[in-house]
């Protein structure tokens, strides 16, 4: 077992396993200024309290003590309590990030509520307990191991970030219990929602227990044969992920963040089993994904019946579902791609997502979420939903996996940004920090999202070490040390280094339009605003009076000028230009001055109108 001083961050992997690129140890990672430090701020003093707060109030806190005490009824979905063990691993990597006592204290005293609702033989999922009382009978719909997935993710988490043990032994009594229900000699088992595959080789990484892995690889293998129709022939296997095989599958299908979460149980899988098959067939079934399956905003199903991806190119903007938890299991897939074949798409694929996909799903106050991210508000929109933009952001929902799902991802997020290899340190995200393994210890310095100036200072730097950088395939024309550099691939730093030298990295942030897809007819001829990693969005509040955001129109050659954003971040940038106002009924065409904010911003200033994808006059 891993001890505290070798902290180590999610996707730690085993030194068996067949990878390019290898995490960095916790220690070794660390956001020290700048946004996403910012973003960290608020998750801290904002997200995390008041999650647990909700937790406490949704009294899904109390069916733990319930279990224990015997008496009383189950509250919340039947998968509540992973939005439990999800609030422990955002407050695990939050204390590893920054020890703080009290913090500590809370997440061992829910620990303990959680320890006392497991059953002698390690069995633990509250409301299967309270409500049912029959396990495993409803496996298509009762979470149960979905609960434990998440649950060894926290205690990994736990383990890593405080060194404490106590919610590990409780997954491992678990994942025991798990190993002889459905390992070798156990029956055949497909779970309605995977993540239980991603859990399972975590505790593996951290235990060394091999049973862990060899059942996270019966889980992967067993799915896609349609088992969930011999309990109920009614079942639409789609949705559950179990009609194709993983190896099969050319590109994702059925409910979306079950979809992303098995693949990227099965890209863990491959990479400790050293299965080059495996990792192949889900590169493929990235690039089905990618190609025909996502929004410009990373964001990923387009159907809110069955919370769904669609078929090839069916990507409404107005109609978007984007699940947040989606995206972050798309980077978490992302993430393991990248590890196992160190192709920069993994790593521009990351930055899309979190920064387009999923910050859009918190408020930057941090105690608001959304659980679907549209691409397209129209005026009067209907709150029809809870989960309608038309409503705004929401404290909190009935099922709430979206904001813990934020809070672990940006308290980690430190992770994401650099990898080593036998070469050296690798840079994929930029962000203000330390980032030091594999005989290198470099700082970085930058203003992005919105300022492309990288600035490198190293440390220290062990004789031949080398250092690679990420050039967004949207970078055309970045420079590394004034040399031009091709966007789409890793630039190395191509002199020797040493402690003090500085690597000057320039990506050109220059705003740009993205065509639509002819195949998507909702949006064919219309085009996003980005610039550098950021999607941009016309939202009502920026418009002068008057404007209808349906009836405007871009005209070419479209000059943007780079103005002051709305200051809710430090340093954003608005992009203004000319655009075309229709006359309906009669009226002439006129010409406005419309302004573009980053998406990630939408919404902080009221809900209105808001549109991603501009019609071109
Ligand atoms: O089923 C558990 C979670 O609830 C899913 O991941 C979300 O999509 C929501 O349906
Ligand atoms: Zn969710």
């Amino acid at each position: 077992m891993s001890t505290v001083q070798d902290l180590r961050h999610p996707t730690a992997l085993s030194t068996d396993a067949d990878v390019v690129l290898r995490p960095l140890d916790v220690k070794d990672a660390e956001i020290t200024g700048g946004f996403w430090l910012d973003r960290q701020a608020v998750n801290r003093d904002s997200s995390i309290p008041d999650g647990l707060r909700r937790l406490h109030e949704s009294g899904v806190i109390d069916n733990f003590r319930t279990v224990a005490t015997g008496s009383g009824e189950a509250r919340g979905p039947i998968f509540a309590d992973s939005d439990v063990y999800k609030w422990l691993e955002a407050a695990a990597w939050e204390y590893g990030r920054q020890p703080d006592e009290r913090l500590l204290a809370e997440q061992l005293e829910i620990t303990r509520i959680v320890a006392a609702a497991q059953e002698p033989d390690g069995y633990l999922d509250t409301v299967v307990q309270l409500r049912r009382g029959v396990r495993y009978s409803d496996p298509a719909h009762d979470h149960e191991l979905y609960c434990a997935g998440h649950l060894f993710q926290a205690a990994v988490a736990q383990r890593r970030a405080t060194g404490r043990t106590e919610l590990l032994d409780v997954a491992m009594r678990l994942a025991d219990h798990l190993v002889r229900e459905f390992g070798p000699g156990g029956r055949p088992h497909v779970e309605g929602h995977p993540v239980v595959e991603m859990g399972l080789v975590e505790l593996y990484r951290e235990t060394g227990r091999d049973d862990y892995l060899q059942l996270a690889s019966r889980f992967v293998e067993e799915r896609g044969h349609g088992l969930l129709h011999e309990q109920d022939p009614s079942l639409d296997l789609t949705y559950f992920s179990d009609r194709v095989p993983v190896r099969e599958t050319r590109s994702p299908e059925g409910h979306a963040v079950r979809a992303v979460y098995l693949a990227a149980g099965a890209a863990d899988v491959a990479a400790e089993t050293r299965d080059r098959d495996l990792v192949d067939a889900l590169a493929e079934q990235y690039t089905g994904m990618t190609t025909a399956k996502q929004y410009v905003t990373g964001g990923l199903g387009a159907r809110w019946e069955g919370e769904a991806f669609g078929d090839p190119y069916e990507l409404p903007p107005d109609r978007a579902y984007a699940e947040t938890c989606a995206a972050i299991g798309a980077a978490q897939w992302a993430w393991r791609m990248l590890l196992s074949t160190g192709e920069a798409r993994y790593a521009d694929q990351i930055e899309r997502m979190l920064l387009n996909a999923m910050l859009p799903g918190v408020s930057l106050g941090g105690q608001e979420f959304f659980y679907v991210n549209t691409l397209h508000l129209r005026a009067d929109a209907s709150p029809d939903t809870e989960r309608s933009a038309a409503n705004g952001r929401r404290p909190w929902f009935d099922v709430a996996c979206c904001p813990p799902n934020v809070m672990r991802t940006v308290a980690s997020i430190a992770g994401y940004v650099a990898t080593g290899s036998d070469d050296g340190l690798q840079l994929h995200q930029y962000a203000t920090g330390r980032f030091a393994g594999r005989g290198l210890s470099i700082e970085v310095q930058t203003g992005y999202p919105f300022d492309g100036t990288v600035d490198i200072a190293v440390h220290e730097a062990r004789e031949g070490a080398t250092l690679a950088l990420r050039v967004p395939e949207w970078a055309a024309g970045a420079t590394l040390d004034g040399r031009s550099i091709e966007p789409g691939a890793y630039a190395l730093v191509d002199r020797p280094l040493h402690p003090g030298d500085r690597v000057a990295l320039q990506l050109p942030m220059r705003a740009r339009l993205t065509e639509a897809d002819d195949r998507v007819d909702a949006v064919r001829g219309a085009v996003a605003i980005e610039r550098g990693p950021l999607v941009y969005a016309l939202e009502q509040v920026d418009q002068p009076e008057g404007v209808v955001l349906d009836d405007l129109r871009l005209k070419g050659p479209l000059e943007m000028a780079e103005v002051p954003g709305p200051g809710l971040v430090e340093g954003d940038i608005a992009l203004r230009f000319e655009a075309v106002q229709i006359g309906r009924g009669g009226a002439p065409d006129r010409g406005v001055t419309a302004t573009a904010v980053p998406y990630f911003e939408w919404a902080n200033r009221g809900v209105g109108p808001m549109r991603v994808w501009m019609p071109r006059v």
